[in-house]
């Protein structure tokens, strides 16, 4: 059996439309950090005793789109055999904590390191993309840009992990899924936002100024680009018929602690993706208070700590933290892959 780890990302500057062609090619330029702490863990092994492809996720959730991405991609990789998959997460899936990014990221990675053909880095993004598009971002760590591209999209890490120490916080407002998906989000924001078309120009231009602002790790300039582009992101999303609001009353109010600990001279900035929690970004030295005044917002159930995290992992047992969740429910193949 095969394992991958792959981390969660956070976008600054957002995906959220598609060009036509389908497997997920992005209509706009985005920029993320990867999220170290959040991650997916996945195992493969390929079984001659399966009549076809088997994925589990621990604990149980919807596998019927994972297991016919399995199929394809194994196929493109050479995996002649059936697959038995198993995923497990170490944050809540249903949160709305971009658990598809790390889920995908996860398995593309697995997948092609049981490949009997080595994959590039880039081969394995485009692969995980076609499972999620933000899932792209999370094949490699730090601060990832993906771009549309003449051929295919291009996903390149611009800075490393260690590049600037940033806290991510984040706020959880609510736990439980979300009622609209990104995929059908995006797709209702395209057809019938009469704000999708500024939203994309909006967003193209907020990309070279974060980048930049990234480069000079300058949170004063990075900031206000991550929280309107946010803002765009929904506005365009508000907009749609019928509409997206994927705020609850707590998302607001944390937005608006988030103003008044800048007043109070603390420097930090709110991004949203398509749910009710509210992420917040500020220098490391500044988490202790910034969590502490994030968790005294009414409405926060919790607050979870990241910081930039690194690129997926392969492994040849699956790390401790997911022995927990495989001794309670896996099958054979991870027992005995843990011994
Ligand atoms: C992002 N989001 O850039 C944006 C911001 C949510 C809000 O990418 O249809 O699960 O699988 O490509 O990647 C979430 O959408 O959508 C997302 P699909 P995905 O992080």
């Amino acid at each position: 059996m095969v394992w991958a780890t792959a981390n969660s990302n956070l976008a600054l500057v957002k995906y959220w439309g598609k060009a036509p062609g389908g497997r997920n090619r992005a209509a706009s330029a985005s920029l993320s950090v990867t999220l170290d702490g959040l991650t997916t863990t996945a195992g493969v092994e390929e079984r001659s005793d399966l009549a076809g492809d088997r994925v589990e996720w621990l604990p149980p959730g919807p596998t019927e789109a994972v297991t016919e991405y399995v199929g394809a991609v194994r196929r493109e990789l050479g995996i002649e055999r059936p697959v038995a998959v198993v995923l497990t997460s170490n944050f809540p899936v249903a949160a709305g904590l971009a658990s598809s990014a790390s889920a995908y990221a996860a398995l593309a990675s697995a997948l092609a390191a049981a490949a009997p053909r080595r994959a590039t880095p880039t081969e394995v993004a485009a692969l995980a993309r076609r499972g999620s598009g933000s899932a792209c971002r999370s094949l490699f760590g730090g601060f990832v840009e993906w771009r549309p591209d003449g051929g295919d999209d291009a996903v390149t890490q611009v800075a490393p992990p260690d590049h600037w120490s940033l806290a991510i916080l984040v706020a959880v407002t609510r736990e439980g899924p979300k009622s609209v998906g990104s995929r059908e989000g995006m797709k209702r924001t395209a057809a019938t936002s009469p704000y999708y078309e500024a939203w994309l120009s909006a967003s193209t231009g907020d990309l070279d100024g974060a980048r930049a602002a990234l480069a000079a790790r300058d949170l004063g300039a990075l900031g206000p680009i991550a929280e309107r582009n946010a803002l765009r992101m929904h506005a365009a999303a508000i907009a749609a018929d019928p509409p997206l609001l994927y705020w609850e009353p707590a998302t607001i109010a944390v937005m608006q602690e988030v103003a008044r600990l800048r007043a109070r001279g603390t420097g930090a900035f709110f991004s949203i993706d398509a749910g009710p929690q509210v992420k917040v970004l500020c220098e490391s030295a500044d988490a202790d208070r910034v969590a502490a005044a994030l968790a005294a917002v009414p409405g926060v159930s919790r607050v979870l700590r990241s910081r930039p995290g690194g690129g997926p992992e392969v492994l040849d047992r699956p790390p401790a933290w997911a022995l927990g969740p495989l001794a309670d429910h896996a099958g054979q193949a991870a027992r005995r892959a843990v011994g």
